[in-house]
């Protein structure tokens, strides 16, 4: 059988090699994450999640976001200085979780990193930019921490709008574009891997949200990526806490 006939039938039939070629070797990619503690890093948990829920080969390496080295580890990915920073095997830095997000989207369609629908994919997209370039009270004041869940805490009248306006996001997605599974949109998509971290904030300071966006923290806190990377990030110990609170400490809430 000639080459161009049978394992090519999978593809677009007017592919031309080079195309195809490429396309192969983003398939066979492994990317390299950089990222910094997991118990605190919400950036990186996004860039993780973006790879890890869509099973897209990776390899994660800490960064030292906490022990002052993180500009010399970051130092050969220059522009880069925040984490995470996703590097490809052809060269590519890229050092935006948005970025990211929209370049593993571009390159692996068949992941279905957006939703299908085009239509609930701009209101995808539109909630997790806003995300991105917004919500600075809830992410200012409620700093992510995955080990315990802070006793009493009172939000701000700017965090409460937050979460008040983070509820009228939620109830689109869920009602209109949700009804396959518990995700925003029925399954996982990268709108979930940038709300995670929000999930998180709201479990670890007990933030009152309402039933919607409660089912939702539930899903993402249950979800077996999160409890992975959860759970490796409670194997360091800080001394100090970094982000305390003057507040007593209940269990973290799953
Ligand atoms: N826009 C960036 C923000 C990244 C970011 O702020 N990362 C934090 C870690 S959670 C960081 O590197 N902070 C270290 C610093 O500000 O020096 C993205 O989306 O990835």
């Amino acid at each position: 059988m000639p080459l161009r006939s049978a394992p090519l039938m999978a593809f677009h039939t007017n592919e031309n090699w080079p195309s195809l070629l490429r396309r192969l070797s983003l398939w066979s990619m492994t990317y390299d994450l950089y990222i910094g503690d997991r118990a605190f890093s919400s950036w990186s948990l996004r860039g993780w999640l973006m790879l890890e829920k869509f099973d897209l080969p990776h390899r994660a390496h800490l960064v030292g976001l906490y022990s002052g080295t993180m500009a010399e580890d970051l130092a050969e990915f220059a522009p880069a200085r925040l984490v995470p920073v996703m590097c490809d095997e052809a060269g590519a830095v890229i050092f935006d979780s948005l970025a990211m997000a929209e370049t593993l989207a571009e390159r692996h369609p068949e992941a279905g990193l957006w939703p299908a629908d085009p239509t609930a994919r701009a209101y995808a997209r539109s909630i997790t930019a806003e995300l991105h370039a917004g919500f600075s009270a809830l992410r200012g004041d409620c700093a992510m921490q995955l080990f315990h869940q802070w006793v009493g805490f009172e939000p701000s009248e700017a965090v409460q709008a937050d979460l008040r306006r983070l509820e009228v996001l939620f109830e689109i997605a869920r009602e209109r574009y949700g009804a396959d599974g518990p995700w925003l949109f029925g399954t996982y998509s990268l709108a979930d891997a940038f709300y995670a971290p929000v999930a998180a904030r709201i479990a670890g300071y007990g933030l009152k949200v309402n039933p919607v966006v409660q089912a939702y923290v539930d899903t993402t806190l249950a979800d077996p990526s999160f409890r992975a990377w959860r759970a490796e990030g409670l194997g360091v110990s800080y001394e100090p806490f970094p982000y305390p609170q003057p507040l007593e400490k209940a269990p973290w809430p799953a």
